[in-house]
C-alpha cells in the first residue's frame, strides 16, 4: 500500500511539473505573436503591388511552427492585408472605363455586378468607373460602390437637356402611344422613364463631362453576372486589333418598339451616304440588302466600344437624325437597335467583336462558351445548357456566317 502510495505521488508530481512545463512554453511562442506593425497600411489604390507575405518557407503540414514567423493579416492595418487582391496584372492600360447608368435604389444589384467583375477582372486591372444618374447620388450608394471597385470611382448628374423631352415632341401624341402601349402590354410601353434612359443611352452617356476624360468603354448594368475568369484586358484587345464595339449577346427586337427605326434608318442613309462604310454589317441587319430591318441586334446592357467612335460626326448625325423623327417618344426605340444599326452600316464588320470569353447573364439570357475546354481553362460557372448563342431567337450566328468565323465545336448540340 506505502509503496503503491509513493509511486501515485511520484505520478502526481510529474503530472503537476509537465503542465507547469507546457504553460511556460505555450505563454512564451503566444507572447511573441505580433499582429502586424501599427504602422503598416493598406496598399493605396493604384501603386504598385509589394508582396508583403513573410519569405521564410511554409512548414509541412503538421509540422510546428513558430507563428510569429507567419503572421496573419486580421484587419487592413496588418501587412498582408492586400494580398488578397493578387496584385495589379502588368503591362499597359489603357484609357478606358465602366460606366453604369444606375438609380440611387439599384445599389445593392450594382454591387452584385461590380462584385463579379472585379472578381473576375478588375481587381487586377483597377480601372475607374463612372456611375452615372438623372438624380444626385446619395451617400450609400456611394460609399458601397466605392469600397468594391479597385479603381477610382465617378459620380455624374446628368443634366436636365439629356433627360428630357426636345422641345419638337409633341406631347399630347406621346401621352397617347404611351396609353396604347400599355393597353397592348408592351414592355415598358407606358414608362416615361424608360424612353429618357434609352435616348440618354443612344445620345449622351459618352459625351457627358466625366466620360469626355476616357476613350473606351465598358458599360455594366445593375444585376449581371460574369461568369469566367478575364486573364487578359480586353480594351487593350480592343486597341490592339482594331475593334470599335464589342457584344456577347444578341437577338431579335419587338417589332412593336421601332415600327418606323428602318424608315428613319434609310432616310439617314439616303441624306448621308457619306456615313455608310464599305464592307459593314448590313447582312447582320438586312436580309434583303437593306430593304428591311430583320430585327437583329447586339444587347446593349452588355457593350465594351469606343467613345470617339460614338462621338464621330458620323454617330452624332445619325443619332440627331433619329431624334429629330421623335420615335423615342412615338414609339418605343431602345439604345440596342440604336447602337448596332450604327456599328452596323459605320463601322466595318471586322471593327465589331464578340467578346467569347465574357460570359454573362443578364435576365433573361446567358452567354456562356460553348467550348468545354476554354470553360475550364477560365474557371466558368455557368451552366452551358443555358447558353443562348445558337439558339432560334439569338442572331449570333448570323454574325459568327458574316464574318467568316468557325463556330465553336459542339454548337450543333446547343441550338435547342
Ligand atoms: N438613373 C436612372 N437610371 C435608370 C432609370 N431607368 C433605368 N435606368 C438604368 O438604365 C439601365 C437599363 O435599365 P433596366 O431597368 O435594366 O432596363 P432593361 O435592362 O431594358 O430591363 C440600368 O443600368 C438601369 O439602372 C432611371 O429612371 N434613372
Ligand atoms: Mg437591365
Amino acid at each position: 500500500m506505502a509503496a503503491g502510495g509513493a509511486r501515485h505521488l511520484r505520478f502526481l508530481l510529474f503530472g503537476v511539473f509537465c503542465v507547469i512545463v507546457f504553460y511556460f512554453v505555450s505563454q512564451s511562442s503566444y507572447d511573441g505573436v505580433p499582429n502586424g506593425p501599427q504602422n503598416a497600411v493598406p496598399r493605396p489604390r493604384g501603386e504598385p503591388y509589394v508582396n508583403q507575405s513573410p519569405l521564410k518557407a511554409a512548414p509541412a503540414v503538421g509540422a510546428a511552427y513558430n507563428p510569429a514567423d507567419f503572421p496573419m493579416p486580421m484587419g487592413p492595418s496588418d501587412n498582408g492585408w492586400t494580398d488578397i487582391l493578387g496584385g495589379p496584372a502588368p503591362g499597359p492600360r489603357m484609357n478606358a472605363t465602366f460606366v453604369t447608368l444606375a438609380r440611387n435604389s439599384d445599389v445593392w444589384d450594382i454591387a452584385k455586378s461590380i462584385r463579379q467583375v472585379e472578381d473576375r477582372f478588375n481587381r487586377r486591372y483597377n480601372y475607374d468607373w463612372v456611375f452615372l444618374n438623372d438624380k444626385p447620388f446619395d451617400e450609400t450608394f456611394k460609399k458601397v460602390t466605392t469600397s468594391l471597385v479597385s479603381g477610382t470611382t465617378f459620380y455624374g448628374e446628368i443634366a436636365e437637356e439629356h433627360w428630357s423631352f426636345p422641345e419638337w415632341i409633341d406631347q399630347d401624341k406621346a401621352a397617347k402611344v404611351r396609353a396604347d402601349m400599355k393597353e397592348r402590354k408592351i414592355i415598358y410601353g407606358d414608362s416615361v422613364s424608360y424612353r429618357h434612359m434609352c435616348r440618354f443611352e443612344s445620345g449622351f452617356f459618352f459625351r457627358q463631362p466625366l466620360m469626355m476624360n476616357y476613350e473606351w468603354y465598358w458599360r455594366v448594368e445593375p444585376n449581371i453576372k460574369l461568369f469566367c475568369d478575364m486573364h487578359y484586358d480586353p480594351f487593350r484587345f480592343m486597341v490592339e486589333n482594331g475593334k470599335k464595339y464589342a457584344f456577347v449577346l444578341s437577338l431579335y427586337e419587338y417589332i412593336e418598339t421601332i415600327p418606323t427605326l428602318w424608315e428613319s434608318t434609310k432616310k439617314f442613309i439616303k441624306n448621308h451616304p457619306e456615313h455608310i462604310v464599305e464592307d459593314n454589317s448590313m447582312g447582320f441587319l438586312s436580309d434583303d440588302g437593306g430593304e428591311t430591318y430583320n430585327r437583329c441586334h447586339f444587347w446593349s446592357n452588355f457593350e465594351i466600344g469606343s467613345l470617339s467612335w460614338l462621338r464621330s460626326k458620323a454617330y452624332i448625325d445619325f443619332f440627331e437624325s433619329l431624334d429629330k423623327d421623335g420615335g423615342f417618344f412615338y414609339e418605343r426605340w431602345g439604345d440596342a437597335p440604336v447602337h448596332s444599326i450604327a456599328a452596323g452600316l459605320m463601322l466595318k464588320k471586322d471593327e465589331i467583336h464578340f467578346f467569347d470569353d465574357a460570359a454573362y447573364w443578364h435576365v433573361p439570357f446567358t452567354h456562356c462558351p460553348t467550348d468545354e475546354k476554354r470553360r475550364m481553362d477560365l474557371r466558368c460557372h455557368c451552366n452551358p445548357k443555358d447558353n443562348f448563342d445558337w439558339k432560334g431567337y439569338s442572331c449570333t450566328s448570323r454574325y459568327f456566317d458574316l464574318n467568316g468565323l468557325e463556330k465553336p465545336k459542339g454548337y450543333e448540340e446547343q441550338t435547342k
